[in-house]
């Protein structure tokens, strides 16, 4: 049994071998991917750890360029009166003078290759069958590693398949699985860990333990992205400040914190997903690179979601007056009530006191809208069905999934969070946030469990 599997990911220059290792890994941040040769410079290497001390290392490598020179190279370097087998040319090549100078990239790639338990070769499938990956498989499959091919760029290309099977079945390459870096499925992914179980009997365990791993994963970074946006959803109910109606500085202040707070969640669920932060979005996605395409407190991006407006709720092109942030604001009689509901005498009176103050002069407790704050939970439960699917090579802007009917479309809070309404404290938005309240975390909890 094997404790730890290298893997190394081989094949010609700019076919998606970085990026198949970004999806497989499910890590956006590995490496540099670009659409031009030669991106990947040096072997790359990442570990992932299991259980019981297993692992498996995964090898990136430059692509290989010259393929028709390197195998008139290394065939020259070959005496005529010896008989050689693979391993022992690639051995010769790799210490001749040209494996420092001129094929100083291939040599990395082929040291990789026999340093490993098996390879995986890439190939872009939209390649027209040429001389070159002819020679560029000859010099792979002396190194007498078992290879599993992975045909990509698969979607919507197939009309080179064939060729390319043919190709591989020449060279010795029967184990060719289809898997696209970008537009993966997971049944792919499934199947080309089982292909390699088969070319690699004693990694079955581990290619196992880590197709359990993938599941695991996936269940955790959800439950995780849950949490984060309950717990957002908790901060922007609880917020709340005491300003004048009219106050539009208070208001936009509002606005502002309530931005970044998204903006924050935002963050944390693109790190934990591991996308690259400086990842684009589409349209509907606001707060990524910074850019407010679809503010949140803009009611034509609010329908554009399909937002019921509850009663009371403004419309007009921007919500900056006071009344939008400032529905939910609370008149003394409530007041009175919600500081009812906090808890013990002293701390109503206190609270029923400094309110009564502020009232006096005007004052008013303001506080989020309960459509703004359904439309955020609406953007990002989006945001996280979006990366639950997205595979980690995508490149293109991140888009907001659509979702099937959905309760936060109503506008309305549920009642699991509007307790929030009751408690500033709650919120980090406000000073003298208890973020550990036993109360404030199992609320958190009782809101992301509504999510799936
Ligand atoms: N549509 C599509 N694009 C892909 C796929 N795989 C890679 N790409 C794109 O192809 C280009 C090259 O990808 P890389 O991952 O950098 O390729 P590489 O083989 O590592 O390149 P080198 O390191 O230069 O050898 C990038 O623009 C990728 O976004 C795929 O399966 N489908
Ligand atoms: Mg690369």
């Amino acid at each position: 049994m094997l404790s730890t599997l290298k893997l190394a990911v081989v094949g010609h220059a700019n076919v998606g071998k970085t990026s198949l290792l970004r999806t497989l890994i499910r890590n956006s941040r590995f490496g540099h991917v670009s659409d031009h040769p030669g991106t990947t410079r040096h072997v790359e290497s990442i570990t992932l750890p299991l259980e019981q001390n297993k692992s498996i290392v995964f090898y990136d490598t430059p692509g290989l360029e010259d393929s028709l020179a390197l195998y008139d190279y290394i065939n020259q370097l070959v005496p005529a009166n010896k008989k050689l087998d693979g391993v022992d040319k690639l051995t010769i090549f790799l210490q001749s003078p040209e494996a420092e100078n001129t094929f100083n990239q291939e040599a990395k790639v082929i040291k990789q290759l026999l340093n490993s338990d098996v390879a995986i070769y890439v190939i872009d499938v939209r390649e027209p069958i040429l001389a070159k990956y002819h020679d560029e498989l000859s010099i792979l499959s002396n190194s007498d590693k078992p290879i599993l091919a992975v045909l990509n760029f698969i979607s919507g290309n197939d009309q080179n398949e064939k060729e390319w099977k043919r190709l591989l079945s020449r060279v010795g390459i029967h184990a060719i699985v289809k898997f696209d870096a970008i537009f993966s499925s997971l049944d792919g992914e499934e199947r080309l860990y089982h292909s390699l179980a088969l070319l690699v009997e004693p990694a079955k365990e581990i290619l196992d333990n880590w197709l359990d791993k993938i599941s695991q994963i996936r269940d955790s970074r959800n439950k995780t992205a849950n949490r984060i946006i309950a717990e957002t959803l908790v901060d922007v109910t609880a917020f709340s400040k005491m300003a004048k109606l009219d106050d539009n500085r208070a208001i936009a202040d509002m606005q502002n914190k309530v931005r970044k707070r998204e903006q924050t969640a935002i963050n944390e669920l693109l790190k934990l997903y591991q996308f690259d932060l400086t990842q684009e979005s589409e349209e509907s996605l606001p707060l990524i690179k910074g850019r407010y395409n679809a503010d949140l407190f803009n009611v034509d991006a609010l329908k554009t979601v399909g937002m019921h407006l509850t009663k009371g709720f403004v419309s007009g092109a921007t919500i900056g007056a006071s009344i939008d942030v400032a529905t939910g604001g609370i008149s003394l009689g409530s007041a009175a009530l919600v500081g009812a509901v906090v808890g013990s005498l002293v701390q109503t009176a206190k609270h029923y006191g400094s309110r009564m103050r502020y009232q006096l002069s005007g004052y008013s407790k303001l506080s989020v809208d309960d459509v703004i704050i359904c439309f955020l939970s609406l953007r990002l439960i989006r945001l996280k069905e979006s990366l639950n699917h997205r595979g980690h090579a995508d490149t293109r802007p991140v888009r907001l999934s659509k979702l099937d009917k959905n309760e936060w479309e109503k506008g309305v809070l549920p009642k699991s969070l509007k307790v929030a309404r009751r408690y500033s404290y709650w919120s980090t938005l406000n000073k003298g946030t208890k973020k550990n309240d036993k109360k404030r975390q199992s609320i958190i909890r009782n809101v992301a469990q509504q999510f799936h």
